[in-house]
């Protein structure tokens, strides 16, 4: 499907060499690997470029709708071999690279990740990006061109040591500086009336600058810009007083003091200098990009009441919720319109996705801060919410409380369209957080389940799989992933499962390969591979997975002849630097899995591996080698997962709960093709609401009751006992998140797990199944949901 003809390998050589010899300025003796890379880079840029203006020209010639995605987080990986995969060029590069005696793996891999997100809603992102692109909708996604992504993560003696993310520093193709595209954005001041308008007077300006890059749909059909913002200093404000006075810091304290808006992903919030950066991160980005926004607008039409016909706006979660009152100010302030009718346009225009419900991450701005950086907007928020209490009269529900503005509130009372990212999610938003808003608005909450883009995910990690996929059924499937149902004739075909099982197998092999070689560990890739890989949180429940691994330690060694399955439970995945429960888990983990890995009598049958510094890339390596997939939130605590669609996808059997897409997930593979545990999100409820809940489960499993007394007392951490007491005695005790009373039935589901695994052509079977029936899973059907739903935009391919 993806070879090349000797004159697209010529022709890829010709461009790498031309361009490394123009673009970086290098002969092929003298080359480094990064200029080989940033050659090839170029070579594929071109391609992409000209495809990109075709869009654009298009796009501008139909005079259609565009969709804006606004989001703080676009979390795309590496975009090279993204761009090799869409273009079909892959195996043109492989054979130019090759005879120009270069490693194509190498060089491919050479790029760093661009980390701008921190999991699964900045992923999602990216994913919307390239279906949006492959399904030809004429679209910008706008961000924040962090100068340093997702911290690093480092192990030191098992805990979690953070560094700088430095992807800027080294050579970057993808991006267009737009020298054009300038914003001045103000911050604080006062707000005066004058004829009786608003009138604010900022007393702060930044510029925000942007940055494009160009994202390639499938088949280089179409290509979209990914634009992002940059904050550089409004006024030349190097001081040459300072300089000549020899205070060299201080003559660039200015500029220094603009750009650490955009400096890095996510800064911490816990102190009151972090707050405000935050609030100013996010204005900073949804203004320019309104300001953009508007000027395209105003460039193709003269009637403003065209504004809902011609433009979407997503805010992907509050982050950009500032959106609403600020196109309100644009509309009321700056164009004159009736406030009314600016509040109608602006909410024709926006939709908003929520993506957690837990209360700790919904957000709320201190009166005090939003005062002293938006006064105007402040101001608006409270018109918005008096125009809301008019028009429903008998509501209780406000945006405005003392001394705090709700960004959830605000970003449903403006948008047309509030989405949750999967049914159970979306089902708990209307009886939970937003339950008076929808009883006020009960059309306006729609549901669109998650998906993951079927190119990267499959194609591009699993290209064996992928190839097997195409020669049994054709390649359809890659742009209608449903297609994927054709394969289950086929999987009772010896022969079939036995290519899809040798597939796997390699796969594992390869894994297996890169973890000795870049870790030092052993694994036997028939054993079973069991993978937890995301965030660090507790309602992800790491614990409940470790203490499972630790309870199943003390059983082999009771019993080392009983048989037992072999398994690789291997974790990756970073905590928030300032979540100390959490870094101590990822300490637990790797604790454990010393003892557990030196124990001769055990290690046969099971390890455990902490990888560190989990990224796309990691995601892209371990994914295609799983066998299990750990999906083990707290019932109702996941909004969708995203993960979980991934594995199911490239032939892992999930073992999780009824909780975010799960559920979705095992209704479309099957529920003898999934290993279900747990209670349910309103037997969460419930349980929670028993005095004792873990008291209770710990004392009718032993085996529980003892896993947790190694963590107690120190079998992990012998030189320091009491180094995991708090962990032991939060499951044992107020246990919010549910390990003890989930614990027995995931015990019983593990096992349930192991025995189906000594069956292997029964398990590749039902993972054949998985593959087969997930192709609903694609970020295609989702942005299809969304169009029809929440945009009502149309695709021009
Ligand atoms: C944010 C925070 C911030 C403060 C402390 C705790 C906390 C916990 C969670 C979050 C999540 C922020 C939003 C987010 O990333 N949600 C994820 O969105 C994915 C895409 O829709 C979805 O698949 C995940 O289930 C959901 O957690």
């Amino acid at each position: 499907m993806l070879k090349s003809t000797p004159a697209d390998a010529r022709a890829m050589r010709e461009a790498i060499l031309h361009h490394l010899t123009y673009s970086m300025g290098k002969d092929a003796a003298h080359a480094t690997r990064q200029d080989w890379r940033m050659a090839l880079s170029h070579a594929v840029r071109d391609q992409i470029t000209d495809r990109w203006f075709a869009s654009t020209r298009k796009s501008y010639e139909a005079k259609a709708k565009r969709v804006y995605y606004l989001s703080m987080e676009f979390l795309i990986g590496r975009l090279l071999e993204d761009g090799l995969v869409n273009l079909r060029m892959l195996d043109a590069a492989n054979e130019a690279l090759t005879a120009l005696e270069q490693d194509p793996a190498a060089v491919i891999a050479d790029e760093p990740d661009a980390a701008l997100g921190n999991g699964g809603l900045g992923r999602l992102a990216a994913c919307f990006l390239e279906s949006l692109s492959t399904l030809g909708v004429p679209a910008l996604g706008y961000g924040i061109r962090y100068e340093h992504g997702l911290f690093e993560q480092k192990f030191e003696y098992g805990r979690q040591v953070e560094t700088p993310e430095t992807w800027l520093q080294q050579p970057h193709a993808w991006e267009f500086e737009r020298a054009e595209a300038k914003y001045r954005l103000g911050f604080g001041g006062s707000v005066a009336v004058r004829d009786g308008r608003s009138v604010w007077t900022p007393d702060e300006a930044v510029v925000a600058a942007a940055y494009d890059t160009p994202v390639v749909g499938w088949q280089g059909r179409w290509a979209n810009t990914l634009r992002l913002w940059s904050a550089k200093p409004a006024n030349e404000s190097f001081d040459l007083d300072s300089f000549n006075a020899g205070d060299y810091i201080g003559a660039t304290a200015p500029e220094a003091q603009a750009r650490t808006i955009s400096r890095v992903l996510y800064p911490d919030d816990t102190t009151e200098a972090g707050k405000v950066l935050r609030l100013k991160q996010e204005y900073f980005f949804t203004a320019a990009s309104l300001h953009d926004i508007m000027r395209r607008f105003d460039s193709e039409h003269d009637d403003i009441a065209l504004l809902p016909k011609k433009v979407a706006v997503q805010l992907n979660d509050t982050h950009p919720a500032i959106a609403g009152p600020e196109l309100v100010r644009i509309l009321h302030d700056e164009k004159g319109l009736p406030f009314d009718q600016a509040i109608d346009l602006a909410r024709g225009v926006l939709g908003y996705t929520n993506h957690t419900l837990l209360p700790e991450a919904l957000e709320r701005w201190s009166e005090d801060i939003f005062h002293r950086l938006l006064p105007r907007h402040l101001q608006i928020i409270d018109r918005i919410d008096d125009a809301h209490a008019k028009a429903h009269p008998d509501r209780k529900v406000t945006i405005r409380e003392p001394g705090t503005v709700k960004m959830g509130e605000l970003s449903f009372v403006m948008a047309h369209r509030v989405n949750g990212v999967s049914a159970l999610h979306t089902g708990l938003m209307k009886t939970t957080v937003f339950k008076e808003l929808d009883r006020l608005h009960p059309d306006r909450i729609v549901n669109q389940t998650n998906g993951v883009t079927p190119r990267r995910w499959m194609l591009s990690c699993n290209p064996s799989l992928a190839e097997l996929i195409t020669a049994t059924i054709g390649d359809g499937w890659l742009s209608d992933l449903e297609r994927l149902t054709e394969l289950e004739p086929n999987i009772s075909d010896p022969e079939w499962l036995r290519s899809f099982t040798a597939i796997k197998r390699a796969n594992k092999a390869e894994l297996a390969a890169w973890m000795a070689a870049e870790h030092g560990v052993q694994v036997d890739p028939a054993a079973m591979f069991d993978v937890q890989i995301k965030r660090l949180h507790e309602y992800k429940r790491q614990h409940l997975n470790i203490l499972e691994a630790i309870a199943l330690w003390q059983e082999i060694r009771d019993n080392p002849d009983a048989g037992w399955t072999p398994r690789i439970k291997i974790f990756a995945g970073k905590a928030a630097p300032g979540y100390f429960f959490a870094k101590d888990i990822i300490r637990l983990i790797n604790d454990a899995s010393r003892v557990i890995n030196d124990d001769p009598v055990t290690n046969k049958y099971l390890k455990v591996i902490f990888l560190p510094n989990y990224n796309v890339s990691l995601a892209e390596r371990l994914i295609p080698a799983a066998d299990l997939s750990e999906q083990i939130s707290t019932a109702g605590k996941e909004a969708s997962g995203t993960g979980n669609m991934k594995f199911a996808l490239n032939g892992a059997l999930t073992i999780g709960t009824l909780d975010g897409a799960n559920v979705e997930i095992r209704e479309h593979v099957g529920p003898e093709n999934f290993f279900l545990f747990g209670m349910t999100a309103e037997e969460v409820e419930a349980r929670r609401r028993i005095d004792g809940h873990a008291a209770q489960a710990i004392a009718t499993d032993p085996r529980l009751a003892r896993a947790i007394d190694a963590v107690r007392n120190g079998t992990f951490s012998p030189t320091e006992p009491g180094r995991y007491a708090h962990i032991a005695n939060n499951i044992a005790g107020a246990d919010y998140f549910l390990v003890s009373s989930d614990f027995t039935d995931y015990w019983r589901a593990q096992r349930a797990v192991d025995a189906a695994f000594r069956d292997q052509d029964q398990w590749m079977r039902m993972a054949a199944l998985n593959t087969a029936r997930s192709g609903w899973f694609s970020s295609d059907r989702t942005i299809r949901g969304y169009l029809r739903d929440v945009w009502e935009a149309e695709t021009l391919v």
